[in-house]
């Protein structure tokens, strides 16, 4: 594998994928270099939506491309807003508006135990049969007020009882060792490596 699409249109996600995978040698290209549209994202589970998007990306460039469907899951919502994480104050998208409402939905609520969870799909092309799957999980609490300013979503909220610090008050680097994006890719990598896709260094 020489080249890469990230099928993302978050940034972020881009930027905390790209410096993860940039020991590897291969050429990491956005697909918004190829002029690749948003794909749409109608499924419940997180591993449906990874795969619609690494095939539609897959499909508009014919590179290999790595999708991540991520999302905030929160013990006392029952999960939510999990899969919709992104839009969940509804459209236009807005982190602002994203935490707001998570905060007004848990307001005087005591359990406030939530996880990240990351699904990463990478198709070799898009008709691949045996997409290459990992996922990762980041366990924390739900904050009563905003703190930080680095990350994006819900990281301001989301507070890693470890280093009691919320994710906005970390560096990236520091978050790409601990979040569930940052485990979900070493796993990913270890499986591209026994299947010789990547250099094994
Ligand atoms: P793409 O589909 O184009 O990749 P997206 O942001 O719409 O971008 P998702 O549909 O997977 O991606 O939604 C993920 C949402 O979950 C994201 O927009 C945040 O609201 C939240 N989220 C996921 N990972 C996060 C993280 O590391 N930090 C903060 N919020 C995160």
């Amino acid at each position: 594998m020489k080249k890469l699409v990230i099928a993302t249109g978050n940034a972020h996600k881009l930027d905390e994928i790209s410096v993860l995978l940039q020991p590897l040698g291969i050429e990491v290209l956005s697909q918004a270099v190829f002029g690749v549209p948003e794909a749409a994202e109608p499924h419940i589970t997180f591993i449906e939506n990874a795969l619609a998007k690494a095939r539609h990306a897959a499909r508009l460039t014919g590179l290999p491309a790595l999708a991540d469907d991520s999302g905030l899951c929160v013990s006392a919502l029952g999960g939510a807003p999990g899969v919709i994480s992104a839009v969940y104050a509804g459209e236009p998208r807005s982190d602002a508006r994203n935490n707001e409402k998570l905060l007004a939905a848990m307001q005087g609520m005591a359990d406030r135990r939530a996880h990240y969870h990351s699904t990463l799909v990478l198709l070799r092309h898009a008709e691949d049969p045996q997409p290459i799957i990992a996922e990762g999980q980041w366990h924390g609490v739900i904050l009563e007020t905003p703190r930080g300013t680095s990350g994006f979503g819900y990281d301001p909220l989301f507070l890693d009882t470890t280093l009691s610090l919320s994710v906005a008050e970390i560096s990236m680097d520091d978050k790409n060792r601990i979040s569930h994006r940052g485990q979900a890719l070493r796993l990913l990598l270890e499986k591209l490596k026994q299947q010789s896709l990547v250099a094994t260094r």
